[in-house]
This record gives structure tokens, sequence and C-alpha cells, in this order.
């Protein structure tokens, strides 16, 4: 509890200086996680934009929307072959107009099949659900931020089996194959992998969908992200560990999102609950931004467990506010940095390491920065770009420029990696990401 407690208070730290000059970014969630770089996204229903109060707090309060129910499968595709976007497109156009992203949910489920997909099996299933996948990806081709490509395919338990369904019946690649059908559809939209209770880096779940985005990266899969949709409560709580799964994901060449966030309780002990999560995902550069799942706790689906950061008559909770806080950096920071260590070290020395994520026309860069066999009391990596390339946005890092050659040196809060230690943060820009070996400077 301690090092969390430590290192939530040093993120807290550097973010605040780094929002120093924004005003607008400490008054709502979106725009507090747009400085650096992130969204503060809300599942929505269409049936709710007719709400005036709940379209206040989503105008106000976020920058990215994921359509609750309207993009499932039995909504997109009531009868086989008949496809249905009004109501996902009444979302899409809400936000685009409130210049909002969009994540779309889900291409492949084994849950919410319209009558006649529950009903089939086999190949013919096979060739309808990528029938599926590539007809509705189609039809939002270059409007989203990522697809929520399969979701849920892992089963509970301690096996880290698979789920049984109807479309894993059809064969173990499914999921692949919806993948690539998604990539061929619309390349330039981040798919993703969507489960829940693989927060916790301990459990059977988590290692099993971690091993099969491993076995996807290695062989080709066209897999860009990770959602972590994150329903806590007393059952699967929030995980001290949270943090490391998100991390030890991100290094494997994927980025990664809280995708369903809500946390039953209230008080105290929920917002600093929402402050802790808002941390974790601030500490690891590939972590792309934030859904709730709903706006006020009458919108959600656990209702009853006032899990969301709006009460009723969508008032600010103080789990609002302490998530604000974190994404300010404004979360208690009672604990001062650490101190620097009483003698430097010799010998210092790093290495930094780029993982890309390309789109075309646009990129994000994770850097790992490692010390070699002594601690680094400072760093700076030096990274050059190819021509026509800007780079738009840095996050735990300090960047000296925007294009040609850009040295990042540490941020305040970061300067110092223990032995053998890494540390990471990343930049996105526009044009092409970075090919060159980068060098690594340590003080
Ligand atoms: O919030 C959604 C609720 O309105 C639906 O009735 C339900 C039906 O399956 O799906 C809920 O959303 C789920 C999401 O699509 C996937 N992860 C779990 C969410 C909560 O059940």
């Amino acid at each position: 509890m301690a090092t969390t407690l430590l290192a939530a208070s040093v993120v807290a730290a550097g973010a605040a200086v780094a929002l120093a000059s924004s005003a607008d970014a400490a008054t709502t969630l979106g725009a507090s996680a747009a400085a650096s770089g992130r969204y503060f996204g809300a599942a929505v229903a269409a049936n709710k934009l007719s709400d005036s109060t709940y379209v206040g707090i989503l105008n106000r309060e976020f920058n990215s929307v994921t359509p609750e129910n309207e993009m499932k499968i039995d909504a997109t595709e009531p009868s086989q072959g008949q496809f249905s976007y009004t109501n996902a497109d009444r979302i899409v156009s809400h936000a685009k107009s409130q210049g909002m992203q969009v994540r779309g949910h889900t291409l492949a489920w084994h849950s919410q099949q319209p009558g006649w997909m529950q009903n089939m099996s086999g190949a013919a299933l096979r060739t309808a659900m990528l029938n599926h996948v590539t007809q509705v990806a189609t039809h939002y081709k270059g409007q989203l931020s990522a697809w929520d490509v399969v979701n849920e395919a892992y089963a509970d338990g301690n096996d880290g089996a698979r789920r049984d369904s109807n479309l894993q019946r059809t064969g173990n690649d499914w999921i692949e194959a919806a993948f690539r059908a998604a990539r061929a559809a619309d390349p330039a939209t981040k798919l993703c992998y969507n489960d829940y209770n693989t927060d916790n880096w301990s459990w059977a779940k988590t290692q099993a969908v971690y091993s099969m985005v491993r076995d996807f990266k290695s062989r080709g899969v066209p897999i860009d992200c990770v959602g972590f949709q994150s329903h806590f409560n007393s059952g699967s709580p929030y995980p001290s560990n949270y943090r490391t799964t998100l991390s030890s994901f991100a290094a494997l060449g994927v980025d990664v999102a809280i995708t369903e966030l809500d946390i039953e309780g209230s008080g105290t002990t929920q917002a600093t609950t929402y402050g802790n999560v808002v941390n974790d995902c601030l500490a690891v550069a590939r972590c792309l931004g934030i859904t709730v799942w709903g706006i006020r706790d009458t919108d959600s689906w656990r209702a009853s467990g006032t899990p969301l950061l709006f009460d009723g008559n969508g008032n600010k909770k103080a789990a609002y506010t302490s998530a604000l806080a974190a994404l300010n950096g404004g979360v208690t920071p009672t604990t001062p940095p650490t101190t620097p260590p009483t003698s430097p070290p010799t010998g210092a020395g790093c290495t930094a390491s780029v993982t890309l994520n390309q789109w075309n026309g646009g990129f994000t860069a994770a850097v790992r920065v490692t010390a070699g066999s002594a601690a680094v009391n400072g760093w700076a990596v030096t990274l050059t770009m190819p021509s026509g390339t800007t780079v738009t946005n840095t996050w735990n890092a300090v960047a000296g420029g925007s294009s040609g050659t850009i040295r990042f040196a540490n941020a305040s809060y970061n300067p110092r990696i223990p032995a053998g230690g890494n540390t990471e943060f990343g930049f996105q820009g526009t044009g092409t990401g970075p090919s060159a070996t980068p060098s690594c400077a340590a003080s």
C-alpha cells in the first residue's frame, strides 16, 4: 500500500506541473485527460439523448463516448443481412457534433446475439459472423477511435479457458479471424480485445488473455489494443496490481484502455479507488483513456451499487472530484517525491527502446528507458523523426522540439530509475513514427 501511495503522489506531482499552463484542463474530466493526450469517455444510450440533464453532463465533461448497446449485434443486424444503424448513428453524430471520439462496441460477442445468430453454428455461423464484422466495420470506416472487435471470449475461473459459445465452437481461430476481417474493412481504427475480470494480474483469466495477445503479436494478427472493462465491486475488487496489469499488456506492444469503469460503493472509499484507477492509467504511457459505464448512478446497469461519478440528480460525487483531481495531478500529494540518493552513482548508463503504433497518417510511440547496472538520476532520449513528421503530444517526458531530431528529457517527477529498472514515456504525432534506434544519455 505504501508503495502505491508513493507512486501515485509522484505521478500526481508531475502531472500538476504539466498542466500548469492550461486553465481549462482543471475543470472537466475530458479536458483534463486531453492534457496528457488521453480521453475521458462515457457509455451513452441513444434514448437518453433527449434528457437535458444527461446531455448537459455528457457535453460538458466527456470527450469520448461508447454506445452502451446500440452497436451490438442484435442492434445492428436484427435480421440476417438487414443492417440497422439508426440509434448507433444518432450517438455517433452527437459525438461528432461535440468533437468527441467514439469507441465502437462490439463486433463479435457470445451475448446480445439476434435470434437468427443464436440458432446458427459451424461454418454458416463463422461466415455470418465475419460478414457482420465486415459490414459494420465498413459502415463506420474511419469514424471511430477504436473497435472492441471481440468481447468477453474467455471464461471465468482458474483454468484460463476460452468461454464456451456458439462462436467458440466454430473453431479456436474465430477471434483472429474477426480481427483480420475488421482490419480489412477499416484499416485506420484501433482494434481491441475487451474483457472483464482481467484486471488482476494474478488471475488466470488475465494471464490467458495476455498469452493470446502475445501470440497474436508474434504471429502478426492485427490487434492494437486491449480493453479492461473494470467493473469493480466486492466480488471483483480493484486490485493493487492493476497498474502492473496495464503496463504488462502495454509492454507487449498494444495500447490499453479502461473501457467500462464503474466502482460500486460510496463516499471516500469509492472516491479513493477512482483516483487510484486514474493514476494507474496516467502512469502507463500506452493507456489511451478511461470510459465510465454510464453517467449518473441511475444510468448504470448496476444502479443499486451507485458506481458512477454523478448522482441520480446529476450532481458531482466525491468520486468525480477525486477522478478529476487525479487527472490534474492534484491527488493529495502528501508524500514528497523520493529524496535523491545520497551518493551519486558512477558509470550510470541507460538504453531506450521504442514501440510504435502506426496508423495511416499518425502514430503513438511508447519509449521504455532502462537503467544499466547503476541507478540513473536523470535521463534524456534523442530520437530523429522522419521528414514531414510532427510530434503533437508528449507524456511523462519533456520534448525539446516537435520535428527533426528531438531530445526528450525526463519530466520533473520521473528522473530517477533504479539500477536495472525502467520507466516509460510516450508521444504522439502526425506522419510516420521514428524508425532509427534511440540514443539514451543518463546523468
Ligand atoms: O450496460 C449494458 C446493459 O444496458 C445491457 O442490458 C447489457 C446486456 O448484455 O450489457 C451491458 O453492457 C455490458 C457490456 O456490453 C459488456 N460488458 C459488460 C457490460 C455490463 O453488463
